[in-house]
């Protein structure tokens, strides 16, 4: 299977996440994406590839302007402040307050923020570019007759919306590369979020939209990260209505249960009948995952990857999470090469 990476994602690793009011080694950490590449070379199924350089048109089709040049130049803007440690917002427009971009770095960082434990230090844009740039060239693959690809991205992406950044997500890889099928001709395009999180940024991005279908399975926001967004009732707006679909799940739902809202899902996607499947790949649905409450082993991974070969759709699958660190790389093979053996 054709991989895309880069050794680019080392640039973004900010000194702490806050996580239970402390400041902790984050567990968005460089060592996620060199497990993976480990596990794939142990077990002889890659085909490496770099990325062509990052198309800024394609982020700037599911991003707003603003949005996209506040992420180039926070980093500057911060230092021009005077400020050594990471850059980390602390004030936000909340309800009733004025919903204007202020001039001060700081009152940025809460207005483009979703959340607080992603911090943006000196190298995040580069990584975030590099990380979207793997979705586009896997991408393109696949538009040139691939039938998978999958791309190694960190920092990852379905957290980003339209013009919001957080949940260790800058720019949003799997919208980029969903709107970058489109572009290349694909009439309809699915995007299923299989990370224990609700993908709300991509869930905003495509909202309003029916050339792409959105589908996620995640822990109940009612319990999970990212609390605001990802229930039943969300099912689209205008164009868009009918073709947003969430799948809450309580905590410590086993594979047996997250098969069934799978299911669900692909009926959906059967009916929609895309040319292309965008996967978000996050495999914090582990049981040992230190942030998720999900309860899947290490084998349902191979399953769930043979289940989706079924579709019979050309695949692309982009890393988002996973942080039981020492697992992620065999968890992550094993979607793969589920998927290459029911091929
Ligand atoms: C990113 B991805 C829990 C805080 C959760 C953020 C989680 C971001 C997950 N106390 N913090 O979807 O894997
Ligand atoms: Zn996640």
């Amino acid at each position: 299977m054709k991989v895309v990476c880069s050794d680019s994602h080392i640039k973004h690793f900010p000194n702490g996440e806050l996580s239970g009011g402390l400041l902790v080694r984050p567990f968005e950490c460089p060592e996620r994406w060199e497990f993976i590449v480990d596990e794939l070379r142990r077990r002889e199924m890659s085909d490496f590839i770099g990325p062509k350089p990052f198309d800024q048109q394609s982020a700037l089709a599911v991003h707003s302007n603003d949005f996209v040049r506040f992420l180039e130049t926070a980093w500057s803007e911060w230092e021009l402040a005077g400020f050594e440690g990471d850059a980390i917002p602390t004030v936000f427009p909340a309800r009733r307050m004025q919903q204007r971009v202020p001039e001060h770095i700081d009152g940025k960082l809460g207005y483009f923020a979703m959340a607080i434990e992603t911090a943006i230090t000196k190298g995040t844009w580069e990584a975030a570019c590099s990380s979207a740039a793997c979705a586009q060239t896997a991408q393109k693959l696949i538009t040139a007759g691939e039938p998978v690809a999958f791309s190694l991205c960190r920092p990852p992406g379905h957290h980003a919306g339209i013009d919001l950044y957080g949940g260790y997500c800058f720019l949003n890889n799997a919208a980029i590369a969903a709107q970058g099928f489109l572009d290349d001709g694909a009439q309809r395009v699915a995007v299923l979020d299989v990370d224990f999180h609700h993908g709300n940024g991509t869930q905003d991005i495509f909202y309003r939209r029916n050339d792409v279908l959105f589908l996620s399975l995640h822990g109940d926001p009612v319990h999970a990260f990212p609390h605001f967004l990802g229930y039943t009732d969300e099912k689209g707006a205008d164009q868009g209505r009918g073709y947003n679909f969430n799948y809450p799940m309580a905590p410590g739902t086993p594979y047996s249960q997250w098969y069934v809202g799978l299911q669900e899902a692909f009926t959906q996607i059967q009916q929609y009948k895309p040319d292309a499947i965008v996967v978000s790949l996050g495999v914090d649905t582990f049981k040992e995952d230190p942030i998720s409450f999900f309860k899947l082993e290490s084998e349902d991974f191979t399953h769930f990857g043979a289940q989706i070969a079924k579709l019979g759709l050309p695949t692309l699958f982009v890393m988002e999470g996973g942080y039981a660190v020492a697992q992620i790389g065999v968890n992550t093979v094993n979607v793969l090469e589920g998927f290459q053996k029911q091929k």
